[in-house]
């Protein structure tokens, strides 16, 4: 193996990987595994990634990250030219900063609102509950964020070109989209949304995963 695996499944949270590592310039190879077939719980990739779930990188000298910040940060590392991470030290912290904000909303918030499951087990009532209790979270989120983007001028950084905490929040305001939330009211979103979308990395991403169906 000499380029990097990253290993994601079609409109997941992998796509967030994808799209920034598309975005980096840096080569890699997608390898695609489909979560509703049981490929994550599959020996083969358990013995890769234990933890069964997209997205894992697997680096040539056999190193595994997990976890979406530690990708988007590597691939940030690995392509500093790319614009994903600025390079100062407060710049990298507040980027930082938002990527974990990003992955604690998606987990507390959003995936709680996909597959209340995770929290309530197998309780109907306590389904519902949770279900409704995240989505309301999610919708808050989503709202703070929005104000966040105003303040900071059009991206959550104040960069000029959107960064990879950009790409992971247009994947959370796309996830709202499937709750149903109304995240076209919000408008400072809606345009960075479009922004992200239109970058060609994460074009391409996009149409590599739809041109999986
Ligand atoms: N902590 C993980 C969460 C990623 C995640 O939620 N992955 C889901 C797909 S969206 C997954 O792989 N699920 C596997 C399964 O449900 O078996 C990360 O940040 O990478």
């Amino acid at each position: 193996m000499s380029t990097p695996i990253l290993w994601t499944s079609t409109f997941s949270s992998g796509s967030i990987a994808h799209q920034v590592a598309m975005v980096s310039g840096v080569p890699f190879e997608a390898r695609f595994v489909s979560i509703r077939a049981g490929d994550t719980r599959r020996p083969d990739y358990l013995a890769m990634n234990p933890k069964g779930e997209v997205p894992a990188l697997q680096l040539p000298d056999g190193t595994v990250i997990t976890e979406i910040p530690a990708i988007l940060c590597w691939f940030a590392e690995a392509a500093p030219e790319a614009g994903l991470l600025p390079r100062d030290a407060t710049g990298r912290a507040k980027g930082l900063e938002w990527l974990a904000w990003c992955h604690w909303t998606m987990g507390r918030s959003f995936s709680a609102a996909f597959n209340p499951r995770i929290l309530a087990g197998d309780d109907q009532a306590a389904q519902q509950a949770v279900r409704a209790h995240a989505t309301g979270g999610a919708a808050q989120a989503l709202a703070f964020a929005d104000a966040a983007v105003a303040k900071a001028g059009g991206t959550l950084l104040g960069t000029a070109q959107p960064t990879a905490p950009d790409i992971f929040l247009a994947a959370l305001v796309a996830f709202g989209g499937f709750l149903k939330l109304d995240a076209v009211a919000l408008t400072n979103l809606a345009a960075l949304q479009a922004r992200v979308a239109a970058m060609p990395g994460v074009a391409a991403a996009t149409a590599a995963e739809q041109a999986r169906g």
